[in-house]
């Protein structure tokens, strides 16, 4: 599919999505929601894409959220339709098989913090600077902010930004656990790709049972997610990447999974 707001590359194992719509820092209409679903699914249907990363284009914004020009004349109905399309959208992303990084190159603000956050892993350049200002916007958070804000830094931290519309740096965002690390701008994009392609070099399905046991196991209770993990783990013992990695272990050589 040829896409107008984003753009979709593919390197060796990985694959980088650039939300491309820099004159309005790269903020997301409904057509890039619906691009995005588009390349998410492409991604997911290609094996051979082991993980991916999604940025901004340009130096200042991944993207400054919502595309508030398209917020003029919702009703609450048509709202409400377009809040259930982006969280849809934002949920399909995060619960891929295929590990996803946000490459966080500028601001993430709003619907922009909130795609970052459905990711599974955060890398930020010192220059970027996260909030949900949806309040000031007489609004709340409408893409998971709410929710996923607060597993990740907890309801403290999640209250005071939501309640005051604060943008903080990526320093700040480190020291509260919104972000893996923080690098210079000009380093990003190589760390991102780095850990991508560390990703992809992993048994791939080893890495999605890990991602499943984490993800869902963090909604329930203990001993449901207890037993979430060893049904998982059980399933990675049935693999070829599981006598691989052992066999490659006492054969003192890298190991080279299949993901089979
Ligand atoms: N939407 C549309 N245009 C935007 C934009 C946005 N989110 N952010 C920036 N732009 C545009 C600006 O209007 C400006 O356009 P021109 O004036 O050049 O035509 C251009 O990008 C450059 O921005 P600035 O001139 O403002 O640049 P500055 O460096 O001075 O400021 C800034 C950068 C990021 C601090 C500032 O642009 C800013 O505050 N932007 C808005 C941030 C924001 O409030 N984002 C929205 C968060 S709310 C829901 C669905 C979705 C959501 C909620 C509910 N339902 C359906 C119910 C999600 C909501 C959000 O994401």
């Amino acid at each position: 599919m040829g896409f107008k707001n984003i753009i979709l590359e593919r390197e060796e194992d990985i694959a980088v999505i650039t939300i491309n719509r820099p004159k309005v820092l790269n903020a997301i209409n409904r057509e890039t929601v619906d691009e995005l679903q588009a390349a998410f699914e492409e991604i997911e249907q290609d094996t051979a894409i082991r993980a991916f990363i999604i940025t901004g284009s340009g130096e200042k914004a991944f993207v400054a959220g919502a595309d508030i020009n398209e917020f003029t004349g919702l009703t609450p109905e048509e709202g409400r339709l377009l809040m259930q399309h982006g969280q849809s959208v934002y949920s399909y992303l995060e619960h891929m098989g295929t590990p996803s990084i946000a490459a966080v190159n500028g601001y993430a603000l709003g619907g922009g913090c909130e795609m970052a956050m459905a990711c599974d892993l955060r890398i930020a350049s010192a220059n970027a600077k996260f909030g949900q200002p949806e309040t000031k916007l007489g609004i709340i958070p409408g893409w998971g902010g709410t929710q996923r804000l607060t597993l990740l830094v907890g309801k403290t931290h999640a209250k005071e930004l939501i309640y005051t519309s604060r943008f903080i740096g990526a320093e700040e965002a480190a020291v509260i656990g919104l972000v893996n690390k923080v690098v210079p701008q000009e380093e990003l994009l190589k760390t991102a790709k780095d850990l991508a392609h560390q990703i992809a070099a992993m048994p791939p399905i080893a890495i999605r049972m890990a991602k499943l046991a984490i993800d869902k196991g963090s909604q329930v209770d203990m001993d449901t997610g207890l037993n979430i993990e060893a049904q998982a783990c059980a399933l990675c013992f049935a693999t070829e990447d599981k006598i691989e990695g052992c066999k490659a272990f006492f054969e003192k050589r890298p190991a080279k999974f299949q993901g089979k």
